[in-house]
């Protein structure tokens, strides 16, 4: 428990009361660092194994030490409070410097902490005192950064007099990516270093700058080259009994600030942060900074942290953030097992996924060979390789010196030249079994022992693909989402026989492309086209049954989707869909319900947005309008198969959808297809952009309740029958106990521990 109050007076912190009496320790702390003073590098676990204080001669040294991102976990906050008094109050020292132990400095509170605030298990505690006394301390405080400073550590280092950054260094307040906003005092400090502009946006969309662009702004008042400490040091020596600077009491960067600057940044904040409220509190917070005083603007600030903390939308991104995190943890692969080397890799396709998965290998540095059939589809795939990679250049997203370092690992040809050589083959051909087959026999009587084979099918087995090989344990999917340079999902689909060392390649593979790897059971469709399948099946049923394509579209819309499941499906390209149907055609139950429209649509050649015609038609811009000739023929389709039409409610629309979506994913949950329902909504947030700030189809029901959830289920089995609405028997398990899709991940997890 942590001194209640405390006071500077002059050079010396006076501890008005201390509520856990000072221990032993903190007597050590006192005399050492008087005797430190005299040069001796002395850590003094006095304060506790978190934080540690040490001295470069008359420089105190405050290190955080809480693996793995130092996180402001319990504990923390209190001993940095304790380790900065010590050093105040020590007479041999000039000057004090915070710095992180390992890979980063400060990455924020512990997220971990937030579950338990909400529940009530724990207070609410808060950083703003220890941010006053670092700010207030007599002695110049040098906030030395490494790696990160995000959140609550962005907010220490605001309180600091000075901050020196390694060059590598990223600051930013990220809080609006768990749905809260900063809690420390941050939206009142930044705007006056940073500015009010930067300071809203980096507050209200969550995004860091690097070093240059932090000293630019003011945050920064030096970059260090080399050894960060010591050039701390160096700097701290230079303001040393120099007057300290309270970020608090600098208002010139607040004056007159454009209220223009708000009315934009709600306006952006619509646009690319819809349906979300942290960001428009960020907005507010930062504005209440160029209203009030520092104290008011605290509390005003504090005020709208908590209404965020204890909103849906903070649990759900919250829950998103861990979910990210433990989707590569495989409960049979343990962590230790032998990551095999990828140091080349070969592509057999150049189209629209090929390319992208070429250009996935070459962006993180590992020389490809992309092979297509013919000269004018080897050019034209390199032609849109390189026109992505120009794009980039041309949004300064990318250097031209990184374009053509990039395009360099790129090998094109129309051989198997080179293929013995590489560590992976990843095949991106034409989506049918035949070929598939075909060219998985070649490349296993070319590809060398150990090199993966993996195929980026969307729908077909995997272990069919696998028995044509002599090596199946080399086989898996790798299945990208379009565009597969851009989007960060990756499916990999575990066959009967891939072995354990490929599956924890494929993990640390999917990290070094920067995608997202998720693992999924060889079902049909995997995990996101699977439960794709009942979506897009409803959307197409609830248009015969008399609900407008535009109203479907914009039920989901509202709902948070990126776009509507048929506006989605016109994207895609509806031939894509229709390819897999003729492809499944004998799967099909007869009796059974099937949509009317898309197949004719297609055998129309309405392929969607790349047509101009499908669900909807469009412009030359690609924007969507009505289209009277689709509505008519699903009126026609309707009135054939004697389907009654009716007025349908956005409830109902958007409930359809979004059970048969949860549902499905409850079925391959129980089937063990996926291994957590958070991979589920790790899949559907990084594949079908499905908004965050709903956490996923199945945190999303857990919300709704699975009681509900299941009830509508039930219902809408008794209106369109059981070959259509057949309740997973997950999900009835789970409300007979009365649990949630979450306690489910937990048993798991414990399971598995
Ligand atoms: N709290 C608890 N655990 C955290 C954590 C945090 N802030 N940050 C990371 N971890 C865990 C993570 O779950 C993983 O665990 C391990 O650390 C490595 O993370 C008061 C209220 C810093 C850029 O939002 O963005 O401060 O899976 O895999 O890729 O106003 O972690 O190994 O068991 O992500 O190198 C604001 C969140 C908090 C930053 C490092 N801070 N973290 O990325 O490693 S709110 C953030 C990150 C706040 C104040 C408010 C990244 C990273 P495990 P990792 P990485």
């Amino acid at each position: 428990m942590e001194p209640s109050e405390a006071k500077w007076t002059g050079t010396s912190l006076t501890i008005l009361t201390i509520t856990d009496p000072p221990t032993d320790r903190h007597k050590i702390v006192t005399a050492r660092s008087a005797y430190a003073g005299r040069g001796v590098v002395d850590w003094l676990p006095a304060m506790s194994e978190l934080v540690s204080l040490s001295h470069e001669g008359d420089v105190a040294v405050v290190t955080i030490a809480n693996p793995p991102v130092n996180a402001l976990s319990p504990g923390v906050p209190e001993s940095i409070r304790r380790a900065i008094a010590a050093a105040a109050n020590d007479p041999a020292v000039a000057a004090i410097i915070v710095i992180g132990a390992g890979r980063t400095f400060i990455a924020g509170a512990d997220i971990r902490e937030f579950g338990k605030v909400v529940s009530g298990e724990k207070p609410r505690l808060t950083l703003l005192p220890l941010l006053l006394e670092i700010e207030d301390c007599p002695k110049p405080v040098v906030m030395a950064i490494h790696g990160t400073a995000f959140g609550g550590g962005m907010e220490v280092a605001l309180a600091g007099h000075y901050r020196v950054l390694a060059a590598s260094a990223q600051v930013g307040q990220p809080e609006v990516k768990l749905g809260i906003i900063p809690g420390a005092a941050g939206t009142q400090r930044l705007p006056r270093l940073a500015g009010v502009a930067k300071a809203v946006e980096m507050c209200a969309f969550g995004e860091p700058v690097g070093a240059q662009e932090a000293l630019a702004l003011g945050i920064a008042d030096r970059i260090i080259d080399g050894d960060l400490l010591a050039g701390a040091v160096a700097f701290a020596r230079e303001v040393a009994g120099k007057p300290c600077p309270k970020t608090r009491e600098r208002e010139e960067k607040l004056r007159g600030a454009d209220p223009a600057i708000f009315a934009r940044a709600r306006e952006q904040a619509g646009k690319t942060k819809r349906g979300q409220t942290a960001p428009l509190a960020a907005i507010e917070a930062v504005e209440a900074a160029t209203r009030l005083p520092f104290d008011e603007g605290c509390a005003r600030e504090a005020e709208l942290f908590g209404e965020c903390l204890y909103s849906t939308q903070s649990k759900a991104l919250i829950h998103a953030f861990f979910a990210e995190r433990a989707v590569s943890k495989i409960p049979d692969v343990p962590k230790d097992t032998a990551v095999l080397e990828i140091g080349r890799a070969a592509v057999i396709g150049a189209g629209t996924m090929g390319g992208g998965i070429t250009m996935n290998y070459a962006n993180a540095g590992i020389p490809v060979i992309v092979k297509e059939t013919s000269q004018e589809a080897l050019d034209r795939g390199m032609a849109i390789i390189r026109r992505n990679y120009a794009g980039s250049v041309k949004r300064g997203k990318l250097s031209q010196a990184a374009m053509d370092q990039r395009m360099a690992l790129i090998t094109p040809q129309l051989t198997y030249d080179g293929f013995d050589q590489a560590d992976i083959i990843a095949e991106a051909v034409f989506e049918g079994m035949a070929l598939k087959k075909q060219v998985f026999a070649e490349i296993d009587g070319i590809a060398k022992p150990g090199c993966i084979l993996a195929s980026n099918t969307s729908y077909l087995d995997i272990d069919e693909i696998a028995s044509v090989t002599r090596r199946p344990e080399m086989v898996l999917g790798h299945h990208y989402f379009s565009p597969a340079n851009v989007m960060r999902l990756l499916e990999i689909v575990r066959g009967r026989a891939t072995s354990k060392a490929v599956l924890a390649t494929s993990m640390a593979l999917a990290k070094r492309l920067n995608k997202i790897g998720v693992l999924a059971g060889n079902a049909r469709g995997f995990i996101g086209n699977r439960m794709l399948g009942p979506y897009l099946r409803e959307a197409q049923f609830l248009v015969e049954e008399g609900a407008a394509v535009e109203d479907v579209n914009q039920a989901l819309y509202d709902f948070g989707m990126a776009m509507g499941p048929l506006a989605m499906s016109d994207l895609a390209g509806l031939d894509v869909g229709w390819r897999i149907r003729k492809e499944f055609k004998h799967l099909e139950k007869p009796g059974v319900r099937v949509p009317l429209v898309a197949d004719q649509l297609c055998e129309m050649g309405r392929f969607g947005q790349k047509t101009g015609r499908g669900w909807s038609q469009y412009d030359e811009n690609r924007q969507p309008s009505h289209d009277p000739e689709t509505a008519a023929m699903i009126e026609r389709a309707a009135r054939e198969a004697g389907i009654e039409r009716r007025a349908i409610s956005r409830e109902e629309i958007v409930d359809r959808c979004l059970f048969a979506l949860v549902n499905e994913g409850a079925h391959l949950l129980g089937e063990g297809i996926a291994l957590r329902a958070a991979d589920i909504d790790i899949v559907y947030l990084n594949g079908y952009a499905f908004p965050a700030w709903r956490g996923g189809p199945m945190f999303y029901a857990d919300t709704v309740g699975l009681k509900t959830v299941l009830a509508r289920v039930e219902e809408f089995r008794g209106r369109h029958g059981a070959d259509l609405w057949t309740p997973a028997p997950l999900l009835m398990r789970l409300v007979e106990s009365g649990a949630a899709f979450a306690d489910f991940d937990k048993r798991g997890a414990a399971a598995s521990a």
